[in-house]
């Protein structure tokens, strides 16, 4: 692996300097325009799904849209703008759980707390209903927020109140509104920094995430657990607002490679795999030295379209030995 960051740094320091002219030179196999994109319909759809808890082999937790096929983090919901989903829920466990999501509208008896009652019972089933949105502006005058946004759901009973042994054992998952027009990527990844693992994977190993050069790819971003983290991704940058992706020339949003988050934050983005830089094994990690020094650390391996990577070995990131130094 000491050739792979030796090789990222250089080409770090490259495209940072003055040589403009090698950098774009740099990566002829990275697509300059990657076509006409996707972009999402008008919502206003009623939808029906039905949503598992389980318990995993190995002790800990998932949801799944299937029974026996529970994932950590949960299976992606993505809903349009003026959406209404119905979530039958089914706690196959041998506690209870439910069903907690953040950024949509829902009435109290969805909230999935004990509080309210809305939790579910050992082999319970109970329907949660989310609703979702599009902006307005309100009687008085003042603008109303659509519901678009990255958001997320999770239990909140299991263990404390709060559903703090449920979100440590991986009952936690993406939700994804999106606006009218909102430009749809060739494939989404979620990434959930929980305490000092992504995605409750032991430490060093992951995940890895695989695109060709010019994919568009989107990623959300979930943050739980006791701790601040900073998420950082090598060769790629995001605007740091709603879509992750500027407007136009003139949108002011701040472009960034690296954002501070803490628990229950979300948000995402989308990149063009290799824009700019070209294939290779692109790591993420939070930037805090000490978590990515304990293996906090994932790759976005970019292949070329001969679907070979520059420079990458896989089985040298097996166990991941990687001791990445910046
Ligand atoms: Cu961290």
């Amino acid at each position: 692996m000491d050739g792979l960051d030796r090789r990222g740094f250089n080409r770090r320091v490259l495209l940072g300097g003055a040589a403009v002219a090698t950098s774009l030179s740099m990566a002829p196999e990275a697509r300059s325009d990657p076509g006409p994109a996707q972009i999402a319909p008008p919502g206003g759809e009623v939808r029906r799904i039905k949503l598992y808890a389980e318990k995993l082999a190995d002790g800990q937790m998932g949801y799944g849209f299937e029974k026996g096929k529970a994932t950590i983090p949960g299976p992606l919901i993505e809903l349009n703008e003026g959406d209404t989903l119905h979530i039958e829920f089914e706690n196959t466990m041998d506690v209870r759980a439910s069903l907690h999501v953040h950024g949509l509208d829902y009435e109290v008896s969805s909230d999935g707390t004990k509080l309210n009652k809305s939790d579910v019972e050992p082999g319970g089933t109970r329907t949660y209903t989310w609703r979702t949105h599009v902006p307005g502006r309100r009687g008085d005058g003042t603008w109303r927020s659509g519901s678009a946004g990255y958001w997320h759901y999770h239990d909140h009973v299991v263990g404390t109140e709060h559903g703090t042994t449920g979100i440590r054992k991986g009952l936690y998952g993406p939700v994804i509104v999106r606006r009218k027009g909102d430009v749809l990527p060739d494939a989404t990844h979620t990434i959930v920094f929980n305490d000092m693992l992504i995605n409750n994977k032991p430490p060093h190993s992951g995940p890895d995430f695989e695109a060709t050069v010019g994919d568009r790819v989107e990623f959300v971003m979930i943050t739980h657990g006791e701790y601040y983290h900073t998420f950082h991704m090598h060769g790629h940058r995001w605007a740091d607002n709603r879509t992750g992706m500027l407007t136009g020339p003139d949108d002011p949003s701040q472009v960034i490679d690296n954002k501070i988050v803490g628990p229950a934050d979300s948000f995402g983005f989308q990149v063009i795999a290799g824009e700019g830089v070209g294939a290779g094994a692109w790591m993420y990690h939070c930037h805090v030295q000490s978590h990515s020094d304990m293996g906090m650390v994932g790759l976005f391996l970019v292949k070329k379209t001969d679907g070979t990577i520059p420079g990458y070995e896989p089985h040298e990131h097996a166990g991941h030995t990687v001791q990445h130094q910046h």
